[in-house]
């Protein structure tokens, strides 16, 4: 027998449809209790549903012992049927409210919750994803994720509209693509397997199926360092197109940053007011920098590097000063990227190689590929790899493989900067990092 739970409310309005034109029109709502202010003879309720906040405004003398009992048990967070009717009020945010004739407590919240939703009482980050449900509740959290389904909507009307196939590759693999450290074991029946790093060698496998292909997957990392922009588990962006090298793949990116900015600023108006950030369009074309630039900029500012180190925190500080918007840093040392990057036919030591920067903080990485199988089992063993564990990625090099490129853009530090949040955690609902695997 099944038996179902009783709705004992219909729903006409949510908080975001109440606006002062319905004045006098009777509404039935149901949400959460954000927050109730007790003046005595009134009581205001703020009602939280998914849509946003609304004020009902409950003047004992007018209620019945009912509504007055179920009013005076009210918790944070009850989810509650509301009945009332519709008021402008002035005094209100939004110059309305709901003036209160029926209330039920629908489900009882545990009191105290442990953890204060209206924001009034400060939270750290660590208190912050103890809580993480909770916390996800404030209107300022949750417009972070409104953001996000437009920059995902955005990122893939772009690629369909640009030709793209949608791939979505395998997430348990045999093979470390991104270097080994970073690697997390599953175990996998008899054998040793490993979560993806990146879909790096099957996207480019597939583009010489469709040519065009893009993904948007959770990808795993194992990073020691604890840091802001970094996370065990993140979303990436990727894409790879065959017959293309750096440019064109860069030119993509930057019209795809541009196009989802754009999306963003008409969609989210609200929700990034709640956030405080302004965003404006992006001029393009990008400005391009090379390694070699960037290293004379750094010795200007008193940084001597030797040609050929990578950039760390310090450096893309110094770097992200300068330049305080997006650019491209290009052709990086051979050495210091992997394997699947093709050195410049005029100076291998060089790579066809980029990096999208925000300030100091790199958004995505990519560049041209090898696409010589010689080549690229030359490679392998430069980085101390066995070319035999790439067997099966090797051979398809042998069935005609296309000049290709691509990138790898990772979306939670481009909510980052469509934030303006300093911290990938906030970005994330549920971020996973060395210290932390719950909730
Ligand atoms: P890379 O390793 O540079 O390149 O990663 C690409 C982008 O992914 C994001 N990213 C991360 N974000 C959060 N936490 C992490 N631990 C993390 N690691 C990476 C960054 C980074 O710029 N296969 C290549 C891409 C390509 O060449 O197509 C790759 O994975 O924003």
């Amino acid at each position: 027998m099944v038996v179902l739970v009783k709705k004992a409310w219909v729903r006409t309005h949510v908080a975001r449809q109440i606006k002062p034109e319905l004045s006098g029109q009777e509404v039935h709502m149901v949400g959460w209790v954000h927050e109730v202010r007790d003046l005595g003879g009134i009581k205001f309720i703020m009602l939280r549903d998914a849509s946003g906040l609304c004020q009902i405004s409950a003047k004992r003398s007018e209620l019945t012992q009912d509504v007055l009992s179920a009013l005076d048990g009210l918790g944070s967070e009850d989810v509650v049927y509301v009945r009332g009717i519709v008021s402008e009020e002035p005094k209100a945010r939004l110059g309305v409210e709901v003036k209160l004739k029926e209330l039920r407590i629908l489900n009882k919240a545990r009191q105290p919750i442990p953890y204060d939703v209206t924001g009034k009482v400060p939270a750290g980050m660590d208190t912050r994803l103890n809580h993480r449900i909770l916390d996800l509740r404030k209107p300022e959290n949750k417009a972070i994720f409104r953001i996000a389904t437009t920059a995902l909507r955005a990122i893939r009307e772009f690629f369909l509209k640009e030709g793209f196939v949608e791939v979505r590759t395998p997430k348990i693999i045999a093979t470390a693509t991104e270097g080994g450290a970073a690697l997390f074991p599953v175990q996998y029946f008899e054998r040793r397997a490993y979560l993806a790093q990146s879909p790096q060698l099957y996207k480019e496998q597939l583009t010489t199926v469709f040519e065009k292909v893009f993904e948007i997957g959770p990808f795993f990392r194992a990073e020691e360092s604890h840091t802001r922009r970094h996370v065990s588990e993140f979303t990436s962006v990727d894409i790879e197109m065959a017959f293309a090298d750096l440019y064109d793949v860069m030119n993509v990116l930057e019209r795809l940053i541009a196009h989802v900015i754009d999306e963003v600023i008409k969609n989210n108006a609200e929700e990034l007011s709640l956030l405080n950030v302004t965003l404006k369009p992006i001029q393009l074309p990008l400005k391009r920098f090379t390694y070699k630039e960037m290293l004379e900029e750094l010795r200007m500012e008193g940084r001597e590097l030797e040609w050929g180190e990578d950039f760390g925190t310090e450096e893309n500080r110094i770097l992200g000063r300068r330049h305080p918007y997006y650019y491209f840093i290009t052709h990086f040392p051979t050495k210091a990227k992997p394997f699947y990057i093709q050195p410049c036919e005029d100076d291998p030591e060089v790579s066809e190689s980029f990096d999208l920067m925000y300030q100091w903080l790199e958004l995505a990485s990519g560049g041209t590929r090898v696409s010589d199988r010689s080549l690229l089992e030359r490679r392998l063993r430069e980085q101390g790899l066995n070319p035999e564990s790439f067997k099966s990625h090797l051979a398809v090099f042998d069935y005609g493989m296309p000049v290709h490129a691509g990138w790898g853009l990772g979306f939670d530090r481009l909510m980052m900067v469509l934030t303006k949040r300093t911290n990938i955690r906030e970005v994330i609902l549920f971020p996973r990092d060395r210290f932390r695997l719950e909730p």
